[in-house]
Formats: structure tokens, sequence, C-alpha cells
């Protein structure tokens, strides 16, 4: 029962380490399903036996002694030998599984994660690209995550791609997971981290390889040229007032570090560590007030004129 209700909730909606999308998570489902097997085995098995001794009192009662087995013999079977011979089966997959998930590939994509709260900063160290809280990878070609945090502990969870492993301030963990197929996969931090802990989601986007390479060379051509019209008004403003001060946009001389990078923020697809949809209602709702949309994080309110406002919308969405 209770294993038919847990199944039943992974099965819907949100993402389910129980729809491996990737080699890792398919790896982990097994050992999953071999844990609820072997459950449901000795379930039903301690249920007979249940049902079994009630019968055997009324026998006995009966004056009918006859044992299927001594009771040394039951007590040596049941209680050493097949618990024993359970949990070496379960030690010996969960190892060789473990083994299996840590193992470094060939030529991986070697990708930066850095926790804060509560968003997540991407480096491609190789590439000199860097942006936030969503995650583009090659569909079909090993990635080698390396983790760490800026400030508590936090834990990088993609249900659908691999396990879950932790950021932990000045550590450097490391996750390997691949996407098979181009796609979507919403990822999660998986240890409680402060007020908007549950709010602090991310996007892993599986590209086509060559749509990949594209979106690589596009972050790391050089910055693209002073934009016009009411984003260079935008692009003022964001330089003068408080912006700068906590987040970077490459080529300009905003180059705060405690917010995220936004130099390609017009290509998000979300915002608020994938909060909402990236658009222009949910965007200026965010700058004018982001403690409405996520209470307690750590964006103030900013007052400015509409006309402001208006212009650093469109500053932030010309920027792809
Ligand atoms: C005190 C530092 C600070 C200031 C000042 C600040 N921000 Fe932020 N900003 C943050 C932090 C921290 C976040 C991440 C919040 C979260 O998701 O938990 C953020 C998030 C954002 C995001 C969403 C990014 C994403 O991908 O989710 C946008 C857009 C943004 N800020 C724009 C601005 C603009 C425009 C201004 C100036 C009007 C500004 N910020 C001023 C700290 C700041
Ligand atoms: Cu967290």
């Amino acid at each position: 029962m209770a294993a038919a209700l847990v199944v039943g909730a992974c099965g819907s909606g949100s993402p389910s380490a129980l729809d491996p999308k990737g080699p890792a998570s398919e790896r982990i489902a097994q050992v999953w399903w071999l844990m609820l097997a072997l459950a449901v085995a000795v379930y039903l098995v301690v249920g007979a036996l249940i049902l079994l001794s009630s019968r055997r009192k009324r026998a006995a009662e009966e004056g009918d002694r006859r044992l299927p087995l001594s009771e040394n013999a039951f007590i040596w079977v049941g209680g050493v030998a097949v618990p024993t011979a359970i949990l070496l089966v379960l030690a010996v997959v969960t190892v060789s599984s473990t083994a299996e998930l840590t193992q470094a590939d060939d030529d991986p994509l070697r990708i930066e994660v850095e926790g804060f709260k509560w968003w997540w900063e991407v480096r491609y160290p190789d590439a000199d690209v860097v942006t936030a809280n969503e995650i583009h990878v090659p569909a079909g070609r090993p990635v080698e995550i390396e983790l760490t945090s800026a400030d508590v502990i936090h834990s990088f969870w993609v249900p659908e791609l691999a396990g879950k492993v932790d950021l932990v301030p000045g550590q450097r963990n490391v996750l390997r997971l691949t996407a098979d197929e181009p796609g979507e996969y919403r990822g999660q931090c998986a240890e409680f981290c402060g007020i908007q802990h549950a709010r602090m989601a991310f996007l892993v986007i599986a590209d086509e390889p060559t749509a990949f390479e594209d979106w690589i060379e596009r972050h790391r051509a050089p910055p693209p040229d002073p934009p016009a019209g009411p984003a260079a008004e935008g692009e003022r403003i964001f330089e003068s007032t408080s912006c700068a001060g906590c987040h970077t946009i490459r080529g300009t001389s905003a180059r705060g570090t405690s917010g995220p990078d936004l130099s390609d923020f017009g290509s998000r697809r979300t915002l608020g560590a994938a909060l909402v949809e990236n658009n222009r209602g949910n965007l200026g709702g965010w700058i004018v007030n982001a403690q409405a949309l996520k209470p307690g994080n750590l964006m103030p309110p900013v007052s400015l004129e509409p006309d402001e406002l208006q212009a650093l919308i469109a500053y932030l969405e010309s920027r792809r």
C-alpha cells in the first residue's frame, strides 16, 4: 500500500528520479526498483508468516505440534541468513553503482556551479562564459560539474539526470551527468539553505550539440555594440545606480558579484532562479520589488520612475 502510494505520487507532473533521462539517473532508478522489489518481497513474506503463525497457534491448541522448521533453525534462517543476504546484495549493488557514477569520462564538458542564497552561478571555464540559473549542456556528451558554495550548504539535484551532490563552502565536489536527449530538465536545491530554499530552482537545458556550440560562441563573442534607443538609456541607468553594485554585465562598468551575472539575461527562459517565466511583466515586477515575488531574497526593492523602469527592461531584454 505505502509502496503503491509512493510510486503513484512519483509518476505525475514534476520531474521524477524514476523517469530517467540519462545514464546516471537510469542507474539510480535501477537501484531504487531493486530496493523496492526486495522490500515488497520481505513485506509479503512477513505478512504470510503472521497469517501462518496465527493459524499455527490454533493448531497447537488442538494438540497438533508439528512445525515446518525447528524454532532455532527458523531464527537462524529468517533472522540472520536472509537479512544478511539481502543487505549484502544491496551493499554490492550500491557500492558498485556509486563507483560507476563517480567514474571520470573521457573528454567531458567542464562546468562550474556555485550556489548562492538563493540562486546558481554557472561558469564554463574553458570558454570563459558566465551565466546563472540555466545550465546549457550538449545532449549526449558527458558533463562534469564542479560544485561549490559562496555561503551555506546547498545541494544540486536534477532528478531526471543524476543524484544529489552537496555544494559546500570551501570545497569542490564533482557531479557527472549526461542528458541523452535535447530537452529542459528542472533542478532544485535539495538541502535546506534558508528562507527561499524552496525557490532555489534551475534548469538544465540540453541542446543539440551544434546548437550548444552556437550558444557558447554567442556568449564568448565580444560584447554587443552599445545598445540604441531606450536600451541605451537603460544601460546608463544600470551602470549608474545600485544595480551595478550587485550585478555584472560583460562589456560594461557593472562588476557586482553578489547577484547573478546578467550579461545574457534577455536569452534566459526564467527569472528569479527558475521561479517565473522571463517576460516584460515579470521582469518589471521583479526590478521594482523582487521581494513580492520571492520574499526574503537578497535583492532590495528599487524605486524608479516609470520611464526608467521601461528603459531598464528594454536594456536587460536586449542582452542575449
Ligand atoms: C543588493 C544587491 C542587489 C541590487 C542592488 C540589485 N540586485 Fe538584482 N539581484 C540580486 C540578487 C541577490 C538576485 C538573486 C535573487 C534570487 O533569485 O534569490 C538578483 C536577481 C536579479 C534578476 C534576476 C536574475 C535571474 O536570472 O534570475 C534581475 C533581472 C535583477 N536582479 C536585476 C536588477 C536590476 C535591474 C537592479 C537595479 C535596479 C538590481 N537587480 C539591483 C541582488 C541585487
Ligand atoms: Cu540552496
